[in-house]
C-alpha cells in the first residue's frame, strides 16, 4: 500500500520532471544521483499532467501514530525547491495502516450532540465579544445570557488564552458557574469551549487542568499549537475537542501554493478533533470553494474514525444563516460572534435570533414570515439586513 499525494505545480520543467524531482526530494533522493537511491522506499509518479501530480509514497516511508513525521514527508522540503515556482498540496489518500495508528475523535457528533441533548438540528455556537477585553466575570456574563437565548456553545475567542486581563481557570470557573445556574434555571445545557492553546510543554497539563475545575470541551487553535498537540488533547483530556483553524490562510488562501484545507480536515479528523471550522457558504472570511467536499471529509465514513462537525463561522448573522445551513444540512455549527452580541436588543435577543433563524428553517417557513411573530428576529433582518 502506498500513501498517495495531488500537488499542484507550476514550473519552468517539464511536469514530468517537476514530478520525478518531488518524488526524490520527499523519498530517498536529492538533487544529484547518489548510488543507492533507487531502494523500495523510493516515491513513484503516479500521473503528472498539465499542472497536477499525483505521487505514491511507499507507507513504508512513514512512522505509524507520527504526524509531524507524515507531514514532513508529504508537505516537507517540495515548497522550497527553486525549480517549482509554486506548489500546492492539494490532497491526500492515506493507507489503512496509518489511518488505524490513530484512534481519531474520542468525541464525534453524536458524542456531542449527547452530552447537550441537542438532536435532529444544527447546534448554534458564539464567540464571546468583545474578543479580549473582558475579564471572568464580564465573560461569564455575556456567555450565560448566549445561553440564556438558547446557545448550545459559547467559545472563546482565538487569541483569548490566559493573559492576565482574564485568566483562564478564573475565567472557566466564572463561565462554567454561570451557564450551571442558567441549566438550574432553564434546563438548557451547553459547551464552553475554553482555549487551551499553549506550548507543546504545557497544553496538556493546561488542558487537564481546565477539565479538572469543570471544563466540559476544550478549544485549540490546530496550526499554531501543531496537529500532534491536538492529537494529545483528544488522547488525554476526556472531553469534546473544539478545534480553530486560525492561520490556515497562509497556507490555504493562495490557490497555487501552498496546502489546502481539505488536507488539514483529514489531518484534524485523524488526531481527533470534535468540531471543526472550515468556513462559510457565505460570510465574512474570503470563500473557499471547497465547503463542499470539506463537510463531506469530516461526515463520510472513513475506517473507524468518528464524525466531525463542520463549524460555519467569520461575519455570519441572522441574515445569512439560511445559505449556511441549505449548504451544510443539520449536521454543523452555525456560530456567530458579532452577529449575535451585536443585536440591537443584546447578546439574550441575538442568541434568540440566530436559534429563531434555524428553527424557521427546520420548519420550512421564510424567514420574513417567521419573523412576524418573533421578534428578536424581526429586529435582526431589519438592523442587518438579509
Ligand atoms: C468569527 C470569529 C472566528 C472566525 C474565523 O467572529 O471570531 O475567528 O470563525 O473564521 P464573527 P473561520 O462571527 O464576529 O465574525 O471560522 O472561517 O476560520
Ligand atoms: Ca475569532
Amino acid at each position: 500500500m502506498e500513501l498517495i499525494a495531488k500537488y499542484h505545480v507550476e514550473t519552468d520543467l517539464p511536469i514530468r520532471k517537476a514530478a520525478e524531482a518531488i518524488a526524490a526530494e520527499q523519498s530517498t533522493g536529492t538533487w544529484t544521483e547518489v548510488q543507492g537511491c533507487d531502494n523500495p522506499l523510493a516515491a513513484r509518479v503516479i500521473s503528472a499532467e498539465g499542472t497536477e501530480v499525483e505521487i505514491g509514497f511507499p507507507e513504508d516511508l512513514f512512522e505509524p501514530g507520527n504526524v509531524p513525521q507524515y507531514l514532513s514527508v508529504i508537505a516537507g522540503n517540495l515548497f522550497g525547491l527553486g525549480a517549482l515556482r509554486k506548489v500546492r498540496l492539494q490532497d491526500v489518500i492515506f493507507p489503512e495502516s496509518l489511518i488505524r495508528a490513530h484512534p481519531g475523535p474520542k468525541f464525534g457528533i453524536d458524542d456531542a450532540r449527547r452530552i447537550i441533548g441537542a438532536f435532529d438540528r444544527p447546534l448554534v455556537g458564539t464567540i464571546v465579544k468583545p474578543k479580549v477585553g473582558l475579564d471572568p466575570k464580564g465573560t461569564a456574563e455575556v456567555a450565560a445570557a448566549a445561553v440564556r437565548g438558547g446557545l448550545d456553545l459559547v467559545k472563546d475567542d482565538e487569541t483569548l488564552t490566559d493573559q492576565k486581563f482574564c485568566p483562564l481557570i478564573d475565567r472557566l470557573e466564572a463561565v462554567m458557574a454561570a451557564l450551571d445556574k442558567v441549566e438550574q434555571d432553564t434546563g438548557k445545557k451547553a459547551f464552553y469551549a475554553v482555549n487551551v492553546t499553549t506550548g507543546a510543554d504545557n497544553i496538556l497539563e493546561r488542558a487537564q487542568d481546565a477539565v479538572d475545575h469543570g471544563a466540559n470541551m476544550v478549544m485549540i487553535d490546530v496550526l499554531t499549537a501543531g496537529f500532534s498537540a491536538l492529537e494529545m488533547l483528544s488522547k488525554g483530556v476526556n472531553v469534546p475537542v473544539h478545534v480553530h483553524r486560525t492561520m490556515h490562510g497562509a497556507m490555504t488562501r493562495d490557490k497555487g501554493h501552498g496546502m489546502s484545507m481539505m488536507v488539514i480536515a483529514k489531518l484534524v479528523r485523524l488526531c481527533g478533533g470534535t468540531n471543526l471550522h472550515v468556513g462559510t457558504y457565505k460570510g465574512k472570511m474570503a470563500h473557499d470553494e471547497e465547503v463542499d467536499l470539506l463537510k463531506d471529509a469530516l461526515r463520510c465514513p472513513w475506517y473507524d474514525l468518528k464524525m466531525v462537525f463542520p463549524v460555519a463561522s467569520g461575519g455570519v448573522y441572522p441574515g445569512n444563516v439560511i445559505p449556511n445551513l441549505e449548504g451544510y444540512g443539520i449536521d454543523c455549527i452555525i456560530q456567530a460572534g458579532g452577529g449575535v452580541h451585536g443585536h440591537p436588543g443584546g447578546t439574550t435577543a441575538g442568541a434568540k435570533a440566530m436559534r429563531q433563524t434555524v428553527d424557521a428553517w427546520m420548519k420550512g417557513i421564510s424567514l420574513k414570515e417567521y419573523a412576524k411573530d418573533h421578534k428578536e428576529l424581526e429586529t435582526a433582518l431589519s438592523f442587518w439586513g438579509t
